[in-house]
């Protein structure tokens, strides 16, 4: 695969658009959420429809989870900064998200 590019002012603006639950650095160089859930068993099946999509998309969240709840870590390690790889992986969870959305 070709090295991504990192992401230019102009298209954070627009993924700040499309993920507005995400917060995005300044830089650009890492985008974070924390989704909560009913409980354990409902944080583990997101993470398991997530692990899937991932592979998929052969890219892959920095996370912890603690119980219920699940911090998510996008960037893309080779170039150190956000790319269109996170933003298609972002869109991907939110997608997952939404039928766990209490
Ligand atoms: N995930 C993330 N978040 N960043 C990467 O640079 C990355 C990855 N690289 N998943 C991928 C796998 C790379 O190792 C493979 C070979 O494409």
């Amino acid at each position: 695969m070709t090295k991504p590019l990192p992401l230019n002012a102009q298209q954070l603006q627009a993924l700040r658009a499309k993920v507005p639950a995400w917060h995005i650095d300044d830089q650009g160089r890492s985008m974070r959420r924390v989704f909560e859930f009913k409980d354990f068993d409902q944080a583990f099946a997101f993470m398991t429809q997530v692990a899937r999509l991932a592979q998929q998309q052969d890219h892959h969240p920095h996370w912890t989870n603690v119980y219920a709840t699940v911090e998510v870590v996008l960037s893309t390690h080779e170039v150190g900064a956000l790319t269109l790889r996170d933003q298609a992986l972002a869109l991907g969870m939110d997608q997952v998200w939404g039928p766990f959305n209490p």
